[in-house]
């Protein structure tokens, strides 16, 4: 293979890489049965802030990805006693394993070995010797990919903000987050007024732009760990941590300023503003996610029966 003795060990001279979330680029799974080529490759991936777990079979593989998940896979072909061709029916199997990102690393050089693999569901195929560099980079770009497509399931498509989905999960987790420090959260239901006129007026299209007009406004102003998500329609959370209901109140009144000065679309000259009804909430401990999100409704509610154009704590 493609290894110095000299490369080999120069890697020990070198940090440990961090086991710290910032630093790990991916959970690898290596099978190969060559153990110098695994030690190699382990030291060099971990190194480059990787997290490798290493098979030297597909039986031993088998039993790792019962127990833990991967971002990939590393697979030798040419193994003893299975050949790696083994593996593939067992990931076919499982739902959950059938697309996870999968890299040949393969002596066999064939035309039809590769062929085979890419028909069987692998991503991309390296043949030995090869190139440290040449793999990692490949390595990067497929969970660089997968991690692109697992965030684009958290996007709002039309406003490019977070869904309910991910608003959900992380409202789950600050509140487990602030049951332990004893902190104060707060949230923020927004519904926009009379947004049927302005469909039924400018029509579907600008009241699309109003959508997206909107969310970049309350982007610019709310802190980077505040979290803002279209919970439906034209209905927007806002998470706000560390923030007390007054605090967000207040936050929400500046808010409500800003949309009502700014012109979010014209036509033919024509300019108009919209206006939203809020209500803001400051999580009890006793509360369920449910009721938090229940209660801030119901204050978005009163700020409508008041008006709207308002924010109600
Ligand atoms: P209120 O002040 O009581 O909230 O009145 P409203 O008209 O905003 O309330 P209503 O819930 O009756 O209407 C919401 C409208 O929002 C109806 C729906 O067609 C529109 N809407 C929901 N999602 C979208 C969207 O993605 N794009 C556009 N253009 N309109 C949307
Ligand atoms: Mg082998
Ligand atoms: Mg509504
Ligand atoms: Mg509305």
């Amino acid at each position: 293979y493609d290894i110095s003795r000299k490369e080999m060990e120069l890697d020990e001279t070198r940090p440990k890489a961090s086991a710290s979330k910032e630093f790990n680029h991916g959970r690898i799974l290596l099978i190969d049965d060559d153990d110098v080529l695994r030690s190699y490759l382990m030291r060099r991936l971990s190194l480059d802030h990787y997290e490798i777990a290493e098979a030297d079979g597909v039986e031993s593989a088998k039993v790792l990805l019962w127990q833990q998940e991967y971002d990939l896979i590393i697979l030798d072909l040419l193994m003893h006693p299975d050949s790696g061709y083994e593996l593939f029916e067992f990931l076919k199997e499982s739902p959950t394993l059938k697309w996870l990102p999968l890299i040949v690393l393969s002596g066999k050089e064939e035309l039809e070995d590769k062929i085979r693999c890419f028909r069987l569901g692998a991503d991309d195929y390296v043949t030995k010797p090869f190139h440290y560099e040449e793999l990692e980079a490949r390595i990067n770009n497929l969970l660089m990919r997968t991690r692109h497509y697992e965030q684009m399931a958290f996007l709002d498509p039309l406003t490019g903000v977070y869904n309910r989905r991910y608003f959900d999960n992380q409202l789950t987790m600050e509140m487990e987050r602030v049951r332990r420090n004893e902190g104060v959260l707060s949230l923020a239901f927004i519904d926009v007024d009379h947004f049927k006129r302005v469909n039924d007026t400018y029509g579907h299209h600008v009241g699309d732009l109003v959508l997206q007009g909107l969310t970049h406004t309350l982007n610019g102003r709310i802190r980077s760990t505040d979290l803002l998500a279209r919970f439906g329609g034209e209905e927007f959370v806002i998470l706000f941590p560390d923030t007390t209901g007054e605090d967000a109140q207040a936050i929400l009144e500046e808010l409500l300023g800003m949309i009502r000065q700014a012109p979010v679309a014209t036509l033919e000259g024509e300019s108009y503003s919209i206006t939203f009804s809020a209500g803001a909430a400051q999580w009890q401990p006793e509360w369920s996610a449910d009721e938090w999100i229940r209660h801030a409704d119901e204050a978005m509610y009163r700020a409508k029966e008041q008006g709207r154009n308002q924010v109600v704590l």
